[in-house]
Parts: C-alpha cells; sequence; structure tokens
C-alpha cells in the first residue's frame, strides 16, 4: 500500500479536487487512507475545531454560514464538515437554502464538506474526525463541525471539537428538557437563536439558572448570546466569544487538557481496532472455529474460557510488558 503523494502535493498547492478526492479516500478507507494520515499528521493541530451542535431546525446551517463570513472578514480561512444529513451542504438543498450558501461555496478560503451516511455512527465519528485532520493539514484556521445534536453518537462527534456551540430555540416547549439530556455540559457557548420569536428571553433566563445549578464547570463561564441567524443580527458578537474562547484556552492549559484527552482516546481507539482487525482475520480463517461455535450452542463448553485462550498470547505479552516498563 502507498500513500497518495500526488494527491497530497496537488491539495497543498491549492487543489480543491485533489482536496475533495483526498478526503474520499480516507473516508473510504481506501488503500493508502492510514499512509496518508499519517503523513499528513505532523502538519495537524494548527486548526481550531468548532463543533456547532443543536436540535434539527435550529439554525445551525445558517449559523455556520453566517458565522463563516464572519471569520473571513478577519482573514481566517475556514473548513465546515456537516455531519447533519439534513443540512443544506448537501446537495439535496433547497433552492433558497442553495442560493444562500452560493457565496461561501464560491469562496477560496471556504472548503465545505458533507459527510455521507454511515452504517454506523462509530464509522461516521471516525470519518469526521479523519476528514478534520486533513483540512486541519491544509491549513484551514477554523474548521467547523455542523452536527445534530440528539444521541450520544453525535456527543462523540463534538467531542473532536476544541469549542462547542449549543444551539437552542425559543417555542420548541422542552428545549431545556432537550438539553437537559446529557448535552448541556458540553457547551462552551450558548446560542439562543431565532431570537425574533417569542420566549427567547425566558429560554436566556432558563438557561443561565441552569448554568449557575450546574456543577462546577472551571473558570470558563459559557456565555449565551441571542441570533437572528437569518438576518445575521448578534453573530459578530458570537464570533468575538468564538475567540475570546480560543484564546482563553490557548492562554490558559485547556487546550493541551482537550488535546490529551482526545489524543488518548484516540490512541486506545487504534490500537484496539489493529487488535480486533487481527482476531477477525484469525477466526475468520480458523476452521475449527465452527466446531467451538456448535459446542458452545451445545454447552459442551463456555465462550468465557474460549476468548481467554485466544487471547492468551496478549496476558503472557502484558506480563512481560508490566515488568518492562516497571523497570525503565
Ligand atoms: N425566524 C427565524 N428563522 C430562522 C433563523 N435561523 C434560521 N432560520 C430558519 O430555520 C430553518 C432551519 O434552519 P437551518 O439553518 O437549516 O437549521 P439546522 O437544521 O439546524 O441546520 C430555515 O428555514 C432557516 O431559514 C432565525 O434566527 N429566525
Ligand atoms: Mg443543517
Amino acid at each position: 500500500m502507498t500513500s497518495h503523494p500526488s494527491l497530497v502535493d496537488e491539495a497543498l498547492a491549492g487543489s480543491v479536487r485533489a482536496l475533495a478526492k483526498l478526503i474520499t479516500m480516507v473516508e473510504n478507507e481506501m488503500p493508502g487512507a492510514t499512509e496518508t494520515l499519517q503523513q499528513l499528521y505532523p502538519k495537524t493541530g494548527q486548526a481550531f475545531i468548532l463543533g456547532i451542535t443543536g436540535p434539527p431546525g435550529s439554525g445551525k446551517s445558517t449559523l455556520t454560514d453566517k458565522i463563516t463570513k464572519e471569520l473571513r472578514k478577519k482573514d481566517f480561512t475556514v473548513g465546515i464538515v456537516a455531519v447533519d444529513p439534513t443540512s443544506p451542504f448537501t446537495g439535496g438543498a433547497l433552492l433558497g437554502d442553495r442560493l444562500r450558501m452560493q457565496d461561501i461555496t464560491s469562496d477560496e478560503g471556504v472548503f465545505v464538506r458533507s459527510m455521507a451516511t454511515r452504517g454506523t455512527l462509530g464509522g461516521l465519528a471516525k470519518a469526521t474526525a479523519d476528514t478534520i485532520k486533513i483540512l486541519d493539514a491544509f491549513g484551514k484556521d477554523f474548521i467547523l463541525v455542523e452536527t445534530v445534536g440528539v444521541g450520544q453518537d453525535e456527543v462523540d462527534i463534538v467531542k473532536t471539537a476544541d469549542s462547542t456551540l449549543l444551539i437552542s430555540v425559543p417555542g420548541l416547549g422542552d428545549e431545556i428538557q432537550a438539553l437537559k439530556a446529557g448535552i448541556m455540559e458540553i457547551g462552551d457557548i450558548f446560542v439562543v437563536n431565532k431570537a425574533d420569536r417569542e420566549g427567547a428571553d425566558r429560554l436566556v433566563t432558563e438557561l443561565s439558572l441552569m448554568l449557575d445549578l450546574s456543577p462546577a464547570r472551571g473558570p470558563w463561564r459559557p456565555p449565551i448570546i441571542k441570533t437572528i441567524a437569518t438576518l445575521g443580527e448578534g453573530v459578530p458578537e458570537l464570533a468575538e466569544k468564538i475567540l475570546e474562547h480560543r484564546k482563553f484556552l490557548q492562554e490558559g492549559d485547556g487546550l493541551l487538557k482537550k488535546r490529551n484527552e482526545r489524543a488518548r482516546e484516540e490512541i486506545i481507539n487504534l490500537i484496539e481496532q489493529e487488535i480486533s482487525k487481527y482476531i477477525h482475520k484469525m477466526l475468520k480463517y480458523d476452521v475449527t472455529f465452527y466446531e467451538v461455535i456448535e459446542q458452545v450452542v451445545a454447552r459442551k463448553r463456555d465462550p468465557y474460557s474460549y476468548a481467554r485462550k485466544i487471547t492468551e498470547p496478549f496476558a503472557k505479552y502484558y506480563q512481560i510488558y508490566k515488568v518492562d516498563k516497571g523497570k525503565s
């Protein structure tokens, strides 16, 4: 397997097509994907990754578009990764949405990528993380990741962000309940969008109370910003808060801490994937495995001791490893 030096070189020279091809290749785990990521890895770590999450229809795509324009005014380059399958970046857009997006998609400083829907969300999280790395390696200053904030899997995607915007809107009825369901703590900046609607101020108050009640969150108190995304109202203030949070993380040890935690999880995931890849290969070619299955079903043996037997080399290796690491 080889990496794709030509694609990498073309993308580095500024070819948007090469960049898109490279992402497709890595997304689909085509041959050379890992080598490409290996090659690009030293160039990553420069971009600031901003997660944008909230319920469907809350205005994530509209805000992503407006925040991008604000960042472009400050001469930052921007990569957008839309994980939300209904977002207007995804081609299935309504005409109005497509027109709305047009000026950012024709801007050279902006690269938009929609993630294809995956069979498994684990796969989606990995594909998203890999896409972010590629955009990072190719010099985007900011990478905005739009994702629907509904389940644990989306929360996992948001975990790849340095900073997260949590969008809510008035008039959903149980919006606070929805936020409480596990995602409140991931918000670094709270956005009350559709502030042209009734109930926006009440929602701000409720959010503020909830933040007061939530357990110690450290020195950063998430600000709450009201926006009307369609009109761009409140977006300059929001962009300022984003830059403020970035500065806060960079000047303290926040960014390093987040990235250490992320690297730790990533390394462990990769090791697990490698090991499980070999176990699957082994069992695939092991003709006696079918017998084992039959015996387990017939209760002639138990699955636990078989699992131990297959992984025995790791257990042995661990004994050596333990002593070895203990010494040095
Ligand atoms: N009234 C109002 N409508 C908005 C606002 N922001 C977005 N919308 C509309 O809400 C709909 C959903 O927006 P979209 O950005 O696609 O939401 P997403 O599903 O969270 O990405 C669109 O029709 C937008 O034009 C706002 O601040 N006020
Ligand atoms: Mg959307």
